[in-house]
């Protein structure tokens, strides 16, 4: 018996700017994301993403690892700096060149592409002039996807509008975590909504191209948060309802309204504005790796370092140290939270299919070298931690979630944002002195399950 059906996505999912490298090849420009990283004191160690593992010159040998491992898909993202590099300037050929090349490579080797057209890397030239705080990015992002889908077409399977707004508002507006790091505290509110503005503008332009021959999606983080209840319900406003509630029912909650009145009065939001949102997507993306445990507190935490800076208007909400045990990340180790979080999504949006389009652990994973020369990654933890996921996902599907794939974070080790190379998360490791990839044995288990579509019973 297997444990998923013929069609379930298995893929392993990358992003642009913690792989690429090749930053000031074939035209592409600055992001925000190198504005950042070359900041001292932004990124550990002063890492950046200038070489990362180097893909876009090895992009054929990162194919071959995953056509070795037996996915039918892979979740990668684009670089609109590599695509649109001038502003309001001719679209770059050659960027959408790399991209068409990836795609039909991947093809060729029966491997669906899943695409995320905005994975951070916002172009410098709108970060100079507000980045997310301003709303013609939305619409810039959203001639950008049109640009990418008139290119790609219906080669690719799924595309994806962002990836994680949370991130890309809370984490980078209202903390100081992700570029452009501003620490904002409420001040992120107009990053939100304008994110929520480019998903429906996207959206739109990818339709106008492709019609329903490729599926449309989004991904965010979704949490899901124990501990005090008012505390997890606000929280559930903040950080899960303020997208899915405009992405698929076309409103914000007003308890949101409520529980940020006085921090914001969300004057940006203009007539139309949910009806553009409000777009019709056939898969929503969750990426999941830990739970958050939660009290009220009555101390106003703005500005603080905490995960809470980055949820506005959570002003009265303490995280508490969570059970282990962590992972390398401090992140801890909660298969049930999967569960509980796709049935909880199904449950309250019934009509969308759901896919996982990151899950995955960072180890301190160290390279070895057999007698015989070959190296190898023995990352047990890491086999654990996806055996224990995969198991609680099949168990969601078992009491009828529609969850339609499962994207591994990541295919291999790279750029971790604010970590820079500190944290492995791949299933492939890098070594980032000779950019040589090395499958672990979490890839090989990874390749057993993908092969028998069923979850390899504990060693
Ligand atoms: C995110 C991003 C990835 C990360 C991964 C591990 O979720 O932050 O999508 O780019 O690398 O999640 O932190």
């Amino acid at each position: 018996m297997n444990d998923f059906p013929k069609d379930f996505l298995f893929g392993t999912a990358t992003a642009s700017y913690q792989i690429e490298g090749a930053v000031h090849e074939d035209g592409r420009c600055d992001s925000i994301w190198d504005t950042f990283s070359h900041t001292p004191g932004r990124v550990v160690d002063g890492d950046t993403g200038d070489i990362a593992c180097d893909s876009y010159h090895r992009w054929r040998d990162d194919i071959k690892l995953l056509a070795d491992l037996g996915v039918n898909s892979y979740r990668f993202s684009i670089a609109m700096p590599r695509v649109m590099p001038v502003e309001n300037g001719p679209v770059n050929e050659r960027g959408l060149d790399f991209y068409e090349r990836v795609t039909d490579a991947l093809l060729a080797e029966g491997i669906q592409p899943v695409v995320t057209l905005y994975h951070w890397d916002l172009p410098q030239y709108l970060g100079d002039k507000g980045g997310w705080l301003n709303r013609e990015t939305a619409y810039r992002l959203g001639e950008y996807a049109g640009v990418v889908a008139a290119r790609l077409g219906d080669r690719i399977h799924t595309y994806t509008t962002l990836n994680e707004p949370w991130c890309s508002s809370y984490l980078s507006y209202g903390a100081t975590e992700h570029a452009p790091g501003l620490g904002l505290g409420p001040g992120a509110f107009p990053a939100v909504h304008h994110l929520n503005l480019a998903h429906g503008l996207m959206t739109q332009a990818v339709r106008a191209e492709v019609g329903e021959r490729s599926e449309c999606s989004v991904t965010c983080n979704l949490q899901l948060n124990r501990g005090d209840a008012d505390a997890v319900h606000r929280l559930d406003l903040i950080a899960n309802r303020v997208w899915l509630d405009p992405m698929l029912r076309g409103y914000y909650p007003d308890e949101l309204f409520a529980i940020t009145r006085g921090i914001c009065d969300w004057s940006f939001i203009q007539d139309g504005d949910l009806e553009q949102i409000h777009q019709p997507i056939d898969v929503f993306g969750i990426n999941y790796y830990n739970t958050g445990l939660l009290a009220m507190s009555d101390r106003p935490q703005f500005p603080q370092s905490t995960e809470a800076s980055t949820a506005p208007g959570a002003s009265d909400v303490d995280w508490l140290p969570t059970p282990g045990p962590h992972t390398e990340m401090g992140w801890n180790i909660d298969p049930d939270g999967l569960h509980d979080l796709l049935v909880r999504v199904h449950n309250d949006y019934p009509e969308i299919p759901l896919i996982v389009t990151e899950n995955g652990m960072a180890v301190a994973d160290t390279l070895e070298t057999n007698p015989d020369g070959t190296k190898a990654v023995h990352d047990d933890l890491r086999i654990d931690y996806l055996r224990r996921h995969f198991e609680a996902a099949k168990r969601a599907m078992d009491e009828g979630v529609d969850l339609r794939g499962y994207f591994v974070w990541s295919l291999m080790d790279n750029f971790e944002w604010a970590f820079g190379y500190t944290k492995r998360f791949g299933i492939v490791y890098v070594d980032y002195e000779t950019l040589e990839r090395t499958p672990k044995d979490s890839y090989h288990w990874y390749r057993r399950l993908i092969s028998d579509r069923r979850i390899p019973d504990a060693a």
